[in-house]
């Protein structure tokens, strides 16, 4: 093994900014490889960017050559040389090289399908693509804490295992538990942990995987995505809905101050990021109902809107739309319902514009104990399932409303991809569970 004297080296990205004829060491991947006459022209990547590098095929050098295939790894040391030609306008003229780990026949080619992609993810993740669409999504995680933190959300931890769903049965996945004595549940949503946690904190979020059995193979399902989720005491619907409008815009700009040259990489249109600041549209569901048949859509006000019809609707729209008032029926169980008009629920979703559709549900939720036994038994449920969530109401219950944002749609969306599996490095979906 060569020495790994990491103070000698510096990322692709720096050698950018050096002078013609300085000299330069750098340590990375084999993008591309040529030979061309007396010369190779490789390419080579890291972390931080690629650049063109030109070895002499001079007899020294040729034995490191012949262990060169696309991937392979190697540090080099050389000479900084405009060239206009080269990619970034710079390249080196190398004067030693050390293959650190050879490569040959790297299964991924021009022609690689999209399913052979995925089930080679572990190799795609080093394609430029990925590497740009994993720097977005670090700045967006990243965003929303310090967003979360600087309005003064404390930070919490859920289980994942747990005993009663919160989104309904079709979707949970039940586990072979230790000992079996009663029923295992991964989870959908941390939402009954951070309202139990708002005694105690007011104002708490967590990021986590959530966890659905998603039988639909749709552009925008995993059965394991990350929620983040949000839930604060003395709020009503329209205080979470402004959390919201805050937390998306924050990290929206956030992307664009961090990540223009990864979303232009990727042609992202900007311009319908820089349109994303508060307020966003406020559509009710009735409204968007009569929206939809206006548009042809075959809707009746009481159904639930997938993604068809939410495509439908944020093509209309060049900024995001806060959608409420949905029917009782099509919401989940916990949602409190408007006292105005007890057939709909104060429940909202986010719909990201350009068609991705929903990325945050939210509202506010029921914090009477007999309103809640009841709707409970009006969704066939049983009480008994849910005891420690009545708990919540029987001991200085409080108005408060949360919300759960799916942040790989929220990449998909940002970074603009055509399908959710681009946003996560190992994504699970009913099909596939590898690598
Ligand atoms: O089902 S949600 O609409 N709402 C909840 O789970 C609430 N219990 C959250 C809360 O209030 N604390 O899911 C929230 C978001 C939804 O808008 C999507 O963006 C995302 O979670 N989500 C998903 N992303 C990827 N794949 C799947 N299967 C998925 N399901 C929901």
């Amino acid at each position: 093994m060569v020495l790994i004297e990491s103070e000698k080296y510096i990322p692709i990205k720096e050698v950018f900014r050096l002078e013609e004829g300085s000299k330069a060491s750098i340590r990375g991947w084999v993008y591309r490889y040529r030979e061309f006459g007396d010369k190779a022209f490789i390419i080579v990547r890291d972390s931080s960017g690629i650049i063109q590098t030109v070895v002499e095929k001079k007899s020294d050098i040729i034995p490191e050559l012949e262990k060169i295939g696309i991937e392979a790894s190697l540090t080099l040391s050389g000479i900084v040389r405009e060239d206009k030609r080269a990619p970034g306008g710079k390249e080196i003229r190398v004067e030693a090289l050390k293959v650190v780990g050879p490569s040959h026949k790297f299964p991924i080619t021009k022609d690689a399908s999209p399913e052979f992609l995925l089930d080679v993810r572990h190799l795609w993740l080093r394609s430029r693509r990925m590497n740009a669409i994993l720097k977005i999504r670090d700045t967006v995680f990243k965003a929303v804490h310090e967003y979360f933190r600087s309005q003064g959300y404390y930070e919490v931890h859920c289980p994942m295992f747990i005993t009663a769903a919160v989104e309904g049965g079709a979707t949970l996945f039940e586990l072979d538990y230790v000992g079996k004595k009663r029923k295992v549940y991964l989870t959908q949503s941390s939402q009954f942990y951070l309202e139990a946690l708002i005694f105690s904190l007011e104002k708490v979020y967590t990021i986590a995987p959530s966890f659905r059995a998603e039988k639909s193979r749709t552009r925008r399902h995993l059965t394991e995505f990350w929620h983040a989720e949000a839930e604060a005491a003395w709020t009503d619907m329209n205080d979470i809905i402004k959390v919201e409008e805050g937390l998306v815009t924050y990290v929206v700009k956030k992307a664009l101050e961090e990540r223009l040259e990864e979303l232009e990489f990727l042609k992202r249109n900007i311009e319908m990021l820089e349109n994303v600041k508060p307020p966003f549209y406020r559509i009710s569901y009735d409204e968007a109902i009569e929206i939809l048949k206006r548009k042809g859509v075959n809707v009746k006000w009481g159904e639930d809107l997938g993604a068809d019809e939410e495509r439908v609707l944020t093509m209309q729209f060049d900024k995001p739309i806060v959608l409420y008032g949905f029917p009782e029926e099509v919401k989940a169980f916990y949602h409190k319902n408007d006292p105005q008009r007890p057939e709909v629920t104060l429940a909202e979703d986010v719909l990201a514009p350009e068609g991705y559709g929903e990325i945050i549900g939210g509202g506010e939720r029921i914090s009477d104990e007999q309103e809640l036994v009841n709707k409970i038994l009006r969704f066939g449920l049983r009480p008994e399932d849910y005891e420690w969530y009545l708990d919540l109401r029987r001991y200085g219950s409080v108005p408060h409303s949360g919300f759960g944002l799916g942040m790989d749609r929220l990449v998909m969306w940002i970074a603009g991809l055509p399908h959710i599996v681009e946003a996560i490095p190992f994504p699970r979906t009913v099909r596939r569970v590898y690598p």
